[in-house]
C-alpha cells in the first residue's frame, strides 16, 4: 500500500467517530483518481469550524460572506462579531466576564494563508477586538499590540470606545467579589473562546481567535488565544489548529503550532489533537492547575479534514460545509469531569 493510501487510511481510522470527516471522502478519492503525489492536496470546497455553541452563527456570518465574495479574513472577522456583540455570550466581548477588578478585557488574533498576523491582548473598551486584531495586520509591521497601546491604535483607526461591562456581568461581578475566591472557572458557560478555522474556495487556510479569557482573572493577565503558536497556528502547506480552554496551560505547551506540526509530520487532525491533549495532561497531571484543567483543539489540513479532542467531556465545535450545512459535533475527550 502506498505512503499516500496509509496516511488516508490511518487518517479514517484516528477519526472514527468525526462523521465530518467522511464528507471529505470525494476529496480523497479524486486525488486518487488525479494519480497525484503523496502530499495533501488542497480542499477545494470550503468548510469552517469554530469552537462552541456560539460557532454556529459566526459559522453561518462567515460563510454569507465568504459566498459573496469577500476575503477570508473579512469573512473571517464578520463571523466573529457576532459573538463579540452579543451580551449573552460571557466569555467573548461586549458582555464577557470582567477580571477581577471589574474590567472588561479582550484578546484576539486573526492569521491568513500567508502567515500574516496580526492581535491584540489586554485591549479595553473596544467591542471587536478582531477588528482591531485585523488592522493590526493590515496597517501596521507589527503582529501584537497590547493594553493602552493597542487602545490608543485602535481609536487612531476610527474604533469607538465603548462601556463593554453590562449590568449581568457587573451583578455576577459583585457576586463573586462576596468570596473572591481566585481559581478561574472552566466550563461552558463562562470560559469558551470562539476560535474558527477555514479552508477556503482557494484551498487556503485562515483562521481567528476572540475571548474575554478567564472570569475573574488578574488585572493584566493575558491568556493563549491572540498568541500565535498558542491560541492559534497555520501554516498554510499543512494545516491549521486553535486552542480553547486554560490559556496557561496551552501557552505552556505551545499548543496549536504543536497540533499543525503533528499534521506536518502526518497524523490526521484528530491524532495530532489528541497526541496534544495528551501531552497536556501528561505535563498537568500532577500540577496545581489540574482540579479545573480544561483544553480542548480543533484542527484542519488542507483536504479540509478536521476534528476536535478536549481533556475533559463538554467540548463541542460548529462546522460548516457545502454537503452538511452548518451543524454541531460533541468533540471526543479524554476524561469525565469526575477525574
Ligand atoms: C484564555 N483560552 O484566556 C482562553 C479562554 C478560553 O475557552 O478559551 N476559554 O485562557
Amino acid at each position: 500500500m502506498s505512503d499516500r493510501r496509509n496516511f488516508i487510511k490511518k487518517a479514517a481510522l484516528g477519526s472514527i467517530g468525526i462523521s465530518t470527516i467522511m464528507s471529505c471522502g470525494e476529496v480523497v478519492e479524486k486525488n486518487q483518481d488525479d494519480n497525484l503525489d503523496n502530499s495533501v492536496k488542497p480542499n477545494k470546497k470550503p468548510v469552517i469550524i469554530s469552537t462552541w455553541n456560539h460557532g454556529l452563527p459566526a459559522n453561518e456570518e462567515t460563510w454569507k460572506q465568504l459566498k459573496k465574495g469577500n476575503s477570508p479574513l473579512d469573512a473571517i472577522e464578520s463571523g466573529m462579531k457576532i459573538p463579540e456583540g452579543d451580551p449573552k455570550v460571557r466569555s467573548v466581548g461586549y458582555g464577557g466576564f470582567p477580571d477581577r477588578e471589574g474590567k472588561v478585557t479582550l484578546d484576539a488574533c486573526i492569521m491568513d494563508h500567508n502567515s500574516n498576523c496580526g492581535s491584540v491582548s489586554f485591549l479595553q473598551g473596544i467591542k471587536h477586538p478582531i477588528s482591531v486584531a485585523k488592522k493590526v495586520l493590515q496597517n501596521t509591521p507589527h503582529v501584537m499590540l497590547s493594553g493602552k497601546g493597542a487602545l490608543q491604535f485602535a481609536l487612531s483607526e476610527g474604533f469607538v470606545e465603548e462601556n463593554l461591562l453590562t449590568a449581568e456581568a457587573e451583578k455576577d461581578w459583585k457576586k463573586w467579589l462576596e468570596e473572591s475566591k481566585y481559581k478561574p472557572v472552566i466550563n461552558m458557560e463562562n470560559h469558551d473562546t470562539i476560535s474558527m478555522l477555514m479552508v477556503d474556495g482557494e484551498g487556503n487556510l485562515s483562521g481567528g481567535c476572540t475571548t474575554s479569557g478567564a472570569a475573574w482573572k488578574m488585572h493584566g493577565r493575558v491568556g493563549d488565544s491572540p498568541i500565535i503558536g498558542a491560541g492559534l497556528f497555520l501554516d498554510n502547506e499543512v494545516g491549521a489548529a486553535a486552542a480553547t480552554g486554560l490559556g496557561e496551560a496551552v501557552i505552556r505547551t505551545a499548543g496549536s503550532a504543536m497540533v499543525v506540526e503533528l499534521m506536518r509530520q502526518g497524523k490526521s487532525p484528530y491524532d495530532a489533537c489528541k497526541e496534544i491533549v495528551e501531552r497536556i495532561y501528561n505535563k498537568h497531571k500532577n500540577h496545581k492547575d489540574m482540579e479545573y484543567l480544561q483544553v480542548g483543539f480543533i484542527a484542519i489540513n488542507k483536504n479540509g479534514e478536521h476534528a476536535g479532542y478536549s481533556l475533559r467531556s463538554g467540548f463541542n465545535y460548529a462546522i460548516c460545509d457545502e454537503e452538511k450545512g452548518n451543524r454541531m459535533e460533541d468533540a471526543q475527550f479524554k476524561m469525565s469531569w469526575d477525574n
